[in-house]
């Protein structure tokens, strides 16, 4: 088999392969204005937002964060898309899912952009999206501490199955002390100090949330510097509470590790950074926990060849997706590869982190472009070493690597 014959066949075969996408924060219809799509959120999507800061270092922040969420997008369109190429991986999205509509850029004119958007039903709009991604379902970020996300679950709108489940607990692991007096209303008698009564009722309010979303998996975005030191509330809360249920759901424990929380506070919520964290604390959980199921996504391209060498020693944990600034293709293909060469099929390469429901479109299309290029020169150097691959081997490793393994 040449070269290109493979590439045609992994070509076909990743076109037909359906994505469980295993990280977003999407919402299924039935929370409303929760759910995020057209052309307007895509332009004030926080990626587009900081770079258009960079763009207009004379822009007042303040002046931004006043503007309608209309006019910030034209003031991005206008910067990013009519005065510059989009060619960030950011605003080069925006194209790929405007071009994958059928709509016309040329003209560049945003208001008439905006007519099909303004014309399409919410319903068919996603049916549109999750079809032209090609993606089966996707994992939504369902955070207890929100108020509206707790009244679509409590009235149990909640029907659409292409959307699951995940426990963010970031509220209840990161900002503990924060949240008592929201954790007591909900009817859970927590304290500050983590005693026994305390953990019991942490438990119980995990459980609490796990019987009401069925979550495919609890997770937790965490800093550079995690430690599971003993004296933390976060170490207790995860060792004695998190873990033990999890354990009892068979639930996987995700946590998302290197994110700096708002290293610039006048961006708002595009204003987090990146660390290199110590890949320790993970070798330490899956030493220390062996029956727990671990997913990890670091954010710190520092950290992803140690961190695929540590999933080779535990087979309790399982690397997820290139997440936030390294889900760019030139990482993504590095990523990829070194996973590929370092734990074969058994990862999760990527998940697409979209908060904009049309970002399904460019965040699946650019990915598969890469992961399809890694595999072809991976398949191309197996057949080359002697081995007889078929369609149907491709179709099989391609389902495992993108339908979600592991999440059920
Ligand atoms: O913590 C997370 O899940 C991150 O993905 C943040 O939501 C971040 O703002 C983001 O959207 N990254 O793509
Ligand atoms: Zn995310």
């Amino acid at each position: 088999m040449d070269f290109e014959t493979i590439r045609n066949m992994v070509q076909r075969v990743m076109n037909e392969t359906a994505v469980v996408d295993v990280h977003t924060h999407l919402y299924s219809e039935s929370f409303g204005p929760l759910l995020l799509w057209g052309v307007d959120e895509l332009l004030t999507y926080h990626y587009l937002v900081a770079e258009f800061f960079r763009y207009r270092p004379d822009f007042s922040y303040e002046a931004f964060w006043n503007m309608s969420k209309t006019r910030q997008a034209e003031v991005i369109w206008d910067e990013l898309f009519v005065k510059n190429s989009p060619i960030s991986e950011a605003t080069r999205g925006v194209v790929t899912v405007l071009n994958s509509l059928g709509l016309d850029t040329k003209k560049r004119d945003l208001n008439k952009l905006r007519e099909y958007f303004a014309e399409v039903p919410v319903n068919q709009y996603i049916d549109k999206v999750f079809e032209l991604a090609k993606v089966k379902t996707v994992v939504m970020t369902n955070d207890p501490f929100d108020r509206k996300e707790q009244e679509v679950w409590n009235k149990g709108l909640h029907k659409d199955k292409r959307f699951m489940a995940s426990l963010r607990l970031d509220g209840l692991l990161n900002e503990f002390d924060k949240n008592i007096a929201v954790i007591k209303a909900q009817g859970f008698d927590v304290s500050s100090n983590i005693d026994k009564n305390t953990k019991e009722a942490v438990k119980y309010f995990l459980r609490t949330w796990i019987e009401k979303i069925r979550p495919v998996y609890m997770a937790v975005s965490l800093p550079p510097d995690f430690r599971m030191d003993n004296e933390l509330v976060r170490t207790k809360l995860i060792a004695d509470c998190v873990l033990p249920t999890a354990l009892e759901y068979s639930l996987p424990f995700a946590m998302m590790i290197g994110v700096k929380r708002s290293i610039n506070p006048a961006l708002s919520v595009a204003g987090d950074g990146a660390g290199k964290a110590d890949v320790d604390v993970v070798v330490g959980l899956c030493r220390d926990y062996p029956e727990n199921k671990f997913m990890v996504t670091m954010l710190s391209r520092e950290n992803q060849h140690e961190l695929c060498v540590t999933a080779r020693k535990f087979r309790n944990l399982t690397l997820f997706g290139c997440w936030w600034f390294l889900n760019n293709p030139s990482i993504i293909r590095e990523i990829t590869a070194e996973r590929i060469e370092l734990l074969g099929l058994t990862t999760i390469p990527q998940h697409s982190d979209a908060r904009v429901l049309d970002q399904l479109i460019y965040k699946w299309s650019h990915s598969r472009k890469v992961i399809k290029e890694v595999l072809t020169e991976k398949y191309f150097d197996l057949v080359q070493s002697g081995w007889i691959l078929n369609e149907a081997d491709i179709r099989r490793d391609l389902n495992r690597l993108l339908g979600g393994q592991g999440i059920d």
